[in-house]
């Protein structure tokens, strides 16, 4: 089992709801199981402007499933949930983003490990600080407090919603 570290984000059609729905899912994914999950947390969009604000969350999820084929897994999620893509960093029902794969380093036209953008971003930062285990370290040995630290901190909320029974 690897552990894989998952980024949930939903600005439209209910996002809490969304959210957690997309837990049950990851729950029920073969060869894997969920380990932790965050708290929920109410930021502000990045990307074009005038669109809702986002909830964001992140969990921990056991697996067996190589990364390329858990990345099928998270957008066979994402489209079963009413994914569109329209426009880049537009409103979304719901986006899964693989933000870590154990130690793995890879940059293919389908899957860039670490996640390219997830340390500039608190909301995701954040709830993986929130989940990860303490001095949880990037594969070229960037401690992930570090990096938050370093972040620039948006408009960031932790709200009381729970994405599973507390
Ligand atoms: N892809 C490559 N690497 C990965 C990875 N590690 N995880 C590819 C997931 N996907 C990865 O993603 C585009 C392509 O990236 C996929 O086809 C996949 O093969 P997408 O989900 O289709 O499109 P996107 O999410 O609009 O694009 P992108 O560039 O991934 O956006 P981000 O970086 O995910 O940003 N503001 C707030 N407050 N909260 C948010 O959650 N999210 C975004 C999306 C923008 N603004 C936000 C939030
Ligand atoms: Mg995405």
């Amino acid at each position: 089992m690897t552990p894989a570290y998952i980024a949930l984000g939903s600005n439209l059609q209910s996002p809490i709801a969304q959210l957690r729905r997309a837990v049950a899912a990851l729950a029920g994914l073969a060869q894997s199981r969920v380990t932790r999950v965050s708290g929920v947390y109410r930021s502000a969009p990045v990307g074009p402007p005038g669109q809702p604000d986002y909830l964001n969350a992140a969990v921990c999820l056991q697996t067996r499933l190589a990364p390329h084929a858990l990345l099928d897994a998270l957008q066979d999620i994402e489209t079963r949930q009413g994914r569109v893509r329209t426009q880049r960093w537009g409103p979304r029902t719901l986006d899964l983003d693989l933000l870590l794969y154990g130690d793995i380093t890879l940059d293919d036209e389908r899957l860039t490990l670490p996640h390219p953008r997830m340390h500039e971003r608190d909301f995701v930062l954040l709830p993986l600080q929130e989940i990860s285990v303490k001095g949880l370290t990037m594969p070229d040995g960037r401690e992930l407090e570090h990096l938050v630290q370093q972040c620039r901190s948006g408009s960031l909320h932790r709200t009381n919603c729970h994405l599973q029974a507390p």
